[in-house]
């Protein structure tokens, strides 16, 4: 564990007014000016009116009701973690970037989100995750604002507004609150047909990953990487979790929203402060022009992946996590992101999401931090150093002294000048790669990325039978939110060109009464990719349960070397044991051990644990199989296809719940037994408890 933080005073503190005691500091004032009563108002009299001279309430209370600030337009909720980068120096010749040099150790800030639900809600909304880098590197900041799905809703930022608007909560009625099953979002997605792709991403398991931990990350758009000589390369940007991917079921995400809102945000913290610092490699798939002008989509087109077996991801670095933040507003709600944030050596191209992009981030913090000089907030200033002539506006930090404020100057030679070159220089200054631009100004879709099927196909048949079950569940509950049976009907006809199977299952889940015809579409020969088997979660199995908890339900007499052995094998395992009992305060053991609880029942369900172990003793199970929660933490449990440890005991428990037991339960009834179901867990899901599933 780690240290307990400095107290807020003591943080808070600096130099201070000592008290009369000596050792604590006086509280003031923001001037500074020693308080002698912060439980009164000023007034006059005992019972008489407040005085408008009281300066220490009215300034407490001025700040108070200035305490927030603007949410994110979008990525409101969110949460963030410090780190650092690491190079192995693949990426040395093919761009100049200080932050590719071998061995170089980048410090790093990574923030989390959900698009949709505002600052308060639910972490397992069924959304896409935001994963925001920013690399404080020795040549200025990088920012890669990315995303754990690779592709995006649109092709055109003039469409952001419109998508967002839609997505969110209906502006007469203020609700549904972080969730796209409404009319208006499947009215614009189904009127805007390049977001099937996304559509198949969304509504798959991707969108309710188990924890930040276990999802990749994707920098989406294509980039340029340009090396010393002024080569350039193209690039797509991937981070991959260590722990491998993994997701938990829709049912389970509604459970979770319920018993824990928080769940993503404190599984982050929890794994930090435990000292599991979580990583990812960041991998990159490189390619040329040539590659580009054959590949069967346009890579600027936002709306298309580059398949893995096409390109293969080389691993370029490392991302650990591996401290909280001292103060959720100063440092995750204030950082600021902005794709524009880029160092010599990494570019642009002319995807037009990522253009428009880089105008939206600058701005929306202009409103949200209150000014131009976000970049003197500590979490956005870089850590090299910053030198121009701007000054001045609201809240400056960095007031430089003497009389010199412009370039070119004639005062001491001292001042900061541009440094244009050469390139190879490490010195070197920013210099775009000189792509050539000429054609006329059109408000133009390119006819390279007409095709709006024939990747979301891919992604579909790439899937395996259970995966492709949830997508078709997915968007049946979706669309049975849907009043409107035209924008359902509708939905089914863009299936229809995705795949014949899953358009029939979600038209039989809706229950249509005719069926729909197939979406014209602007080109009508969707091509059969072959199938990329890295699309799937279930067929990249992480082959381990480092990282994940098993809940292990637990009454007094719990046989003791069998609570002694589970424990011994999750940490070798580099695994959590909780404990969950009919009262927090905790069990006594089969030897008389006294057991403290991490959960009472009714606070601890098992949708908040990756496997279950269900210990009573025989005569601790009596009472409880009369507790519902308990029935309940068996039969989601099974339901949601965990692994099932359980002792003797445990079998009136299932009896009373109605569960059957099947090869995903492990029967734990000594100390050694504690091995074969730790490495049972290591599947995550008995998914062919499936074939009970709709
Ligand atoms: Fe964003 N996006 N976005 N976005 N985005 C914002 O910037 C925008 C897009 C992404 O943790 C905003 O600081 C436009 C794609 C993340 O602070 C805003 C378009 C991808 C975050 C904005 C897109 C993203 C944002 C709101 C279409 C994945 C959270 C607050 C042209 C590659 C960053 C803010 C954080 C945040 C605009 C599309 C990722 C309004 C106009 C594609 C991870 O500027």
């Amino acid at each position: 564990m780690t240290q307990p933080k400095a107290t807020p005073v003591e943080s808070r503190g600096g130099e201070t007014h000592q008290t009369a005691g000596g050792d604590i500091p006086v509280l003031t004032t923001q001037q500074g000016v020693p308080v002698s009563d912060d439980q009164n108002t000023l007034r006059a009299g005992p019972r008489g009116p407040a005085l408008l001279e009281d300066f220490h309430f009215r300034e407490k209370i001025f700040h108070f009701d200035h305490e927030r600030i603007p949410e994110r337009v979008v990525h409101a909720r969110g949460y963030g973690a410090h780190g650092y980068f690491e190079s192995n120096g693949a990426l040395e010749k093919v761009s100049r970037a200080a932050v590719f040099k071998k061995g170089e150790k980048t410090p790093t800030f990574v923030r989390f989100s959900t698009v949709a639900g505002n600052k308060g809600s639910a972490d397992l909304a069924r959304d896409v995750r935001g994963f925001a880098t920013k690399f404080y590197t020795k040549e200025g900041n990088w920012d890669l604002v990315g995303n754990n799905i690779p592709v995006f809703f649109i092709q055109d930022p003039m469409k952001f507004p419109d998508m967002v608007h839609a997505f969110k909560d209906e502006p007469d009625r203020g609700f549904p609150q972080a969730a796209t099953a409404h009319d208006n979002a499947w009215d614009f997605i189904s009127l805007t047909p390049e977001s099937m792709h996304m559509v198949m991403w969304v509504y798959s398991d991707r969108a309710i990953p188990r924890s930040f931990r276990f999802m990749e990350g994707f920098g989406v758009h294509t980039f340029r990487l340009v090396s010393a000589e002024g080569k350039s390369t193209f690039v797509k940007f991937h981070w991959k979790p260590k722990l491998g991917l993994q997701s938990v079921v829709w049912n389970e995400a509604v459970k979770i929203n319920g018993a824990d809102p928080d769940f993503h945000r404190r599984d982050l913290w929890s794994a930090i402060e435990k000292g599991e610092f979580p990583e990812w490699e960041l991998g990159v798939q490189l390619f040329d022009d040539a590659f580009a002008d054959k590949f069967a989509f346009d890579v600027l087109d936002p709306t298309k992946i580059v398949p893995e077996e096409d390109v293969p991801v080389q691993v370029v670095g490392r991302l650990v996590l591996d401290r909280n933040v001292d103060n959720f507003f100063a440092e995750t709600e204030q950082v600021a992101f902005c794709t524009q944030n880029v160092v010599p050596g990494i570019d642009f191209t002319n995807d037009p999401l990522l253009q428009g992009r880089n105008f939206s981030y600058l701005d929306t913090q202009l409103k949200r931090l209150g000014g131009p000089n976000f970049t003197h907030i500590p979490i956005n200033a870089p850590k090299c150093p910053v030198m121009n002539f701007q000054q001045d506006g609201h809240m400056a930090m960095r007031n430089p002294k003497g009389r010199v404020n412009y370039e070119p100057n004639s005062w001491d030679g001292k001042s900061p000048r541009e440094e244009p070159g050469p390139r190879e220089s490490p010195a070197a200054g920013y210099t775009s790669f000189p792509a050539p631009v000429e054609g006329p100004k059109v408000r133009q879709r390119s006819e390279t990325f007409s095709d709006h099927y024939s990747q979301a196909r891919q992604f579909y048949v790439s899937q395996t039978a259970i995966e492709q079950r949830h997508i078709q569940n997915a968007l049946v509950f979706e669309l049975s939110k849907v009043s409107r049976v035209d924008i359902r009907a509708r939905m089914v006809s863009h299936l229809l060109n995705i795949d014949a199977g899953l358009a029939d299952a979600v038209a039989k889940g809706l229950r249509l009464k005719e069926a729909p015809k197939p979406m014209p579409a602007a080109k009508p020969t969707r091509q059969d990719l072959k199938p990329s088997d890295k699309l799937s979660i279930v067929k990249n199995p992480p082959k381990s349960f480092t990282g994940r908890t098993v809940g292990a339900l637990v009454t007094d007499g719990v046989d003791a070397d069998v609570l002694a052995g589970l424990r011994k094998a999750l940490k070798a395992e580099g695994a959590t044991l909780k404990l969950v009992a009919p009262e927090v305060g905790g069990v006594k053991d089969s030897a008389g051990a006294w057991h403290d609880a991490d959960e009472k029942l009714e606070g601890g369900p098992s949708v908040l644990f990756d496997a279950v172990a269900i210990l009573p003793s025989k005569d601790g199970v009596t009472a409880l199989a009369h507790l519902p929660a308990a029935r309940d933490f068996i039969a989601d449990a099974v339901a949601h296809r965990k692994f099932v440890g359980y002792s003797a005991g445990a079998t009136a428990l299932f009896e009373k719940a109605g569960v059957a037991r099947d090869e995903g339960f492990v029967p734990l009834n000594k100390a050694g037994d504690c091995d074969t179901f730790v490495a049972a867990c290591r599947k995550l899901r008995f998914w062919d408890r499936a074939a009970a599933e709709r």
